[in-house]
């Protein structure tokens, strides 16, 4: 028998709460007995009634001064900190998520608050390129509806992200939540209604993706779509939202940030304690759900068994178990589907890969979607595990000749997300800079950590389209640039 944790959460749109007597649960990935909330599940005709409502409340929210939606905002970043261990604790319940990281994903959401304020009172003050009897302004101004379509791994900070940079900018949007996580994301919303977001402004949309996510996208009306989440549907939404709909007079905007196949180099006069470290840390930290994990390490010949050895040796000693005991340095992924997807993907690797480590995860597998951490060691780069992204506890140990075989190999996937190094030459160091191709290169630590601001985070080739979330050219992406130009020699 199931228990259940928390509440029903609703529908929200034009501050109306709607129930559709369809759900989409939110369970705890340690316990799989626990339903920790259970999301209504939005229909196609509630997502086009979402779609109105955003669109009639668009005029007067793009006529809201700037600084007023950015005050909001920090409103919205005051509210979750001060619910911020409410909504750490929710996180570890909903995502399997360890204490330290739900925090750091409650934190990111709230700098994503201040940034977005910053940013666009940055780019509300006047650019003007002036001649004597000639004035040119440059300004921007929101797009429209902006649809946020997000992942279930970093609830909290990515949904806000995309969010914020879309509400401040002027837009009205429609929150499209991850399945997995309905209750964290629920949170978001009342934190944006508690505020005083005008209703209509912001609308909570939870559903299935596929039942949804082409309604949104693909309606006249919608001009912006920004999501996070796998390359797939990312793909998918682009070609969707490239398609001029019936009525539709503008071309959408689409932001994607995608998946990664992420690598370290380990040169040979790498700190070896410190790669270790810093490749368990990026590999096995949530369980390796994180588009910038390490999913590959490639390792120069003379220090490859040294490194192999205590890497494996590392590994061993992680404790794997609930997230809510901060003792755990790994718990679950994030549901049973995963599980089984993440395993199959390891079945077919043992049959063209050697098999370094696996833990054992059998005492817990009755109750949660655990995944044991796994090694493969000497794998081709050419192999499936070494290019498809498996967004689970699993790493690729690669073995390269020298430094230019381990940049080929290091950029021989279609994506381009994170990247790392470990060396002490500075020569290498320099051309690593040069050469390895990545949208977050990471030297001499671990490969995940994207500060908002100070890191900020996105790939290109299939990993995304190049926007940096948290980055100075991030929110212009949400607005359209216009110029006004004025012979002023004829005003009176
Ligand atoms: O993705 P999915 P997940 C990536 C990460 C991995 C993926 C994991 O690399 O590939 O995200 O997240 C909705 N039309 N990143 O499993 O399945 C779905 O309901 C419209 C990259 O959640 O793609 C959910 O809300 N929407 C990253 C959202 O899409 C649809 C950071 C994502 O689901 C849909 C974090 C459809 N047809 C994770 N089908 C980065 N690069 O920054 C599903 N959805």
């Amino acid at each position: 028998a199931r228990r259940r944790l928390g509440e029903t959460l609703p529908i929200v749109i034009g501050g109306r709460r709607i129930e559709t007597g369809r759900w989409v649960d939110s369970v705890n990935p340690a316990w799989r007995g626990e339903i920790v909330a259970r999301g209504a599940a939005a229909t196609a005709e509630i997502a086009t009634s979402a779609i109105d409502i955003a669109r009639d409340a668009f005029p007067a929210w793009r006529d809201t001064p700037a600084g007023q939606r950015a005050d909001l905002l920090r409103k919205v970043a005051l509210i979750l900190r001060r619910d911020k261990f409410a909504l750490a604790a929710l996180e570890v319940f909903e995502t399997g998520k360890q204490w330290r990281e739900a925090d750091a994903d409650i934190a990111e959401a709230i700098d994503f608050c201040h940034f977005c304020a910053d940013e666009m009172q940055r780019l509300t003050r006047p650019h003007r390129r002036d001649i004597p009897g000639e004035d040119n302004e440059y300004f921007y101004e929101p797009r429209g509806v902006a649809v946020v379509i997000a992942p279930w791994n970093f609830p909290l900070a990515i949904l806000c992200g995309m969010t914020a940079a879309a509400l401040v900018a002027g837009n009205t949007v429609i929150m499209k939540p991850a399945e997995q996580s309905p209750a964290v994301s629920a949170r978001l919303m009342d934190a944006f209604e508690e505020a005083g977001v005008p209703k209509g402004v912001v609308n909570y949309l939870p559903g299935i993706g596929e039942e949804v996510g082409p309604v949104l996208v693909k309606h006249p009306d919608t001009s912006l779509i920004a999501f996070t989440g796998s390359r797939a549907v990312g793909m998918l939404i682009a070609r969707q939202a490239a398609e001029l709909a019936e009525g539709q007079e503008q071309i959408k905007r689409v932001i994607a940030e995608l998946g990664g196949k992420n690598a370290v180099i380990v040169d040979d006069d790498a700190d070896l304690d410190e790669a270790v470290h810093g490749v368990v840390a990026s590999a096995f930290g949530y369980s390796g759900q994180k588009c910038s994990a390490c999913s590959r390490v490639i390792v120069l010949d003379s220090v490859y068994e040294t490194f192999l050895s205590r890497l494996v040796e590392s590994t061993r000693s992680l404790e794997i178990g609930p997230a809510e005991n901060p003792g755990y340095y790994l718990g679950p992924v994030i549901d049973d589907e995963a599980q089984r997807r993440i395993l199959a993907m390891i079945d077919r690797a043992r049959r063209q890969s050697r098999l370094a480590y696996q833990a054992d995860v059998s005492a817990l597998a009755s109750e949660g979607s655990y995944v044991p951490p796994t090694i493969f060691a000497d794998v081709s780069p050419s192999a499936s595990i070494a290019q498809e992204e498996v967004f689970g506890p699993v790493l690729a140990v690669i073995r390269a000749a020298d430094l230019t075989d381990a940049l080929r190999i290091a950029n021989g996937t279609k994506y381009a997300l994170t990247g790392g190094l470990f060396s002490r030459s500075p020569a290498n160091i320099d051309r690593v800079r040069r050469e390895f191709r990545v949208g977050n290169l990471y030297i001499n630590r671990k490969i995940t950590g994207a500060l908002v601001d100070r890191q900020p985070f996105g790939g290109f080739k299939l990993s995304g389209v190049g926007s940096k979330a948290g980055g100075p050219d991030y929110l212009q992406q949400f607005l359209i640039p216009r110029v006004i130009t004025e012979n002023t020699l004829r005003r009176g």
